[in-house]
Parts: C-alpha cells; sequence; structure tokens
C-alpha cells in the first residue's frame, strides 16, 4: 500500500521490556512472581488492600530507574511528522511513551502516575505511595487507589478506541501478547473495517493469524525501521 491516511497503534508490554520493564506473561515476568487474582482485579484489591497498594508504589517507584527506547522515541517521531490521522492506544500504565516524546497517548488501562478515588471517582495525577492513605486531591477522602483498569472493569475511552478502529487504513499491533480483550479484539474490528493489520512481536502473539503481516523481532529495531518506511511513502 502507498502511503496509510489514518493509523491506530496498539502498544503492549513488549515496547518497554527494553527499557528494562516486566512484561506479563514471559518466563520471569509480573504474572510469574504475582498472583493475577490478588494484584489484577477489585476483588484482590478488597481482600488486601495494602498488597495491592505496595504491588503498584513499588512499580510507580520502578520507573524513575527506566527510559525510553528507540521504540518509543520512534513513534514520537512518527506523531510530529505524519501527515494523517493518528492513535496511540497503549495498554501499558508505564509513562515511556510520554518521556519518549509522545503528547497524544490513549492509556486503556490507566497510569501508574495516576491516582482514583473510590469516593469521589475523580482521577488525579500521582507521583508519591498510596499505601499511607493519603487524601484524595479533590475529595479529601483517605480512599485513593491506583488507577489501572483490572480484570473485570472497563478499560478508558473505548468509544474513542473503536471509532478510530473503524476509520483507520492501518492498525498496527507492537509488544503485546494477544492475550486481553478487549485489546486483543481490535485487529479484527480493524480488519473488518478494511484495514491493513500488522504486527510487530518478538514471537507471534495469540492472535497472529488475524494479521495480514507480522514481523518478528526487537521493538526497539522493528518500530523504528516501520516508522522510516511509512513516513518514506
Ligand atoms: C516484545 C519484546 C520486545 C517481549 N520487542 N515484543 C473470556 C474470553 C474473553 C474475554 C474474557 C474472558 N474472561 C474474562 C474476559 C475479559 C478479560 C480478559 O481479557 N481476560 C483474559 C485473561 C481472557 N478482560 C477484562 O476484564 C478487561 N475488561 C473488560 O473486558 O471489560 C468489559 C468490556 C466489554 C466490552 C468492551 C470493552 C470492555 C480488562 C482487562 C484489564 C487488564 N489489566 C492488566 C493490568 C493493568 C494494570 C497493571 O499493569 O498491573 O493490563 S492485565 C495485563 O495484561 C495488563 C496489560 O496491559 C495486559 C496485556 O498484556 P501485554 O501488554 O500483552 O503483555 P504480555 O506480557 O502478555 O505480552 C508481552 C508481549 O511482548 C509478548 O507477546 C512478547 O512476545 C512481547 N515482547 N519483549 C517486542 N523486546
Amino acid at each position: 500500500m502507498g502511503q496509510p491516511s489514518s493509523i491506530v497503534i496498539l502498544t503492549g508490554a513488549g515496547i518497554s521490556a527494553e527499557s528494562g520493564i516486566d512484561t506479563f506473561r514471559s518466563a520471569g515476568g509480573l504474572w510469574e512472581q504475582h498472583r493475577v487474582e490478588d494484584v489484577a482485579t477489585p476483588e484482590g484489591f478488597a481482600r488486601n488492600p495494602n498488597l495491592v497498594l505496595n504491588f503498584y508504589d513499588m512499580r510507580r517507584a520502578a520507573l524513575a530507574n527506566v527510559a525510553p527506547n528507540p521504540a518509543h522515541e520512534a513513534l514520537a517521531r512518527l506523531e510530529r511528522e505524519f501527515r494523517g490521522d493518528l492513535l496511540l492506544v497503549t495498554q501499558n500504565v508505564d509513562d515511556l511513551h510520554e518521556r519518549g516524546g509522545s503528547a497524544r497517548v490513549l492509556h486503556m488501562h490507566g497510569e501508574l502516575k495516576s491516582a482514583l478515588c473510590t469516593s469521589c471517582e475523580m482521577r488525579s495525577p500521582w507521583l508519591g505511595t498510596m499505601i499511607e492513605r493519603p487524601a484524595c486531591p479533590v475529595c479529601r477522602a483517605p480512599t485513593l487507589r491506583p488507577d489501572v483498569v483490572w480484570f473485570g472493569e472497563m478499560p478508558y475511552e473505548m468509544g474513542r478506541i473503536y471509532q478510530a478502529l473503524e476509520a483507520c487504513d492501518l492498525f498496527v499491533s507492537i509488544g503485546t501478547s494477544g492475550a486481553v480483550y478487549p485489546a486483543a479484539g481490535f485487529v479484527q474490528e480493524a480488519r473488518a473495517n478494511g484495514a491493513r493489520t500488522l504486527e510487530l512481536n518478538l514471537e507471534r502473539s495469540e492472535g497472529s493469524r488475524f494479521f495480514h503481516e507480522t514481523r518478528l523481532g526487537a521493538a526497539s529495531v522493528l518500530v523504528p525501521e516501520w516508522v522510516e518506511e511509512v513516513l518514506a511513502g
């Protein structure tokens, strides 16, 4: 195809792996170190809030020790230089896209550097810890939780994402296993609406067969190459 006019990009933990952030499902990944039911469900939080707050406090603090890699930087370059419509959707709760230079990032699974108040339901930027039950900056109640989307909860901005998937002519999935819905279904949604679909991943994802094309390799190599290709037309 020539240069696309509208692109939707979905990123997952694989794009941040080379920056030193653990993925979820690889050997030694987060779900081998912690039980999903304990740390990534509303029920787990209700059962043991200290465990969950501590888990996310540690991951928030760890962001200070990592930096964006060439894959994040290449997507920021695409945002600056691509003349068509671009929506960058990430499942990641880290801030490496922003630190890599992307100004418009849709965090469908929330963000480590944000707090959600279970009393007033407001979201507030949050850099510190939550284990000591700080007051919500909006309503002052000591009822903050990590602003991340757990299993059984609705991801953010689904309407905007599906609208973009309907309109795009290229959908690109980068570094995600395709194990978690609704993100895992985006490829079929885009394809049903006529988009070309491309997967960039270290290994084939669970939904690999739904993509027109799969390129295997490290994101820090594949993403800059692909961005160069798109911008060259
Ligand atoms: C590299 C690389 C390198 C490595 N270069 N690549 C039965 C059927 C279908 C659905 C369900 C079902 N039962 C329940 C559901 C729904 C459920 C779900 O999907 N469950 C599955 C387990 C089946 N989903 C939900 O509950 C979601 N909500 C929902 O569905 O609401 C209802 C709804 C209905 C209709 C429309 C819309 C909504 C919510 C899901 C929330 C997920 N939350 C988490 C935690 C977030 C907070 C935190 O970070 O702690 O999000 S789980 C975790 O998985 C995290 C991630 O964003 C998400 C995806 O993981 P990701 O990014 O793919 O990472 P990995 O580790 O799996 O893969 C890494 C990839 O990178 C691999 O492929 C490697 O090869 C690659 N890689 N190094 C390139 N260097």
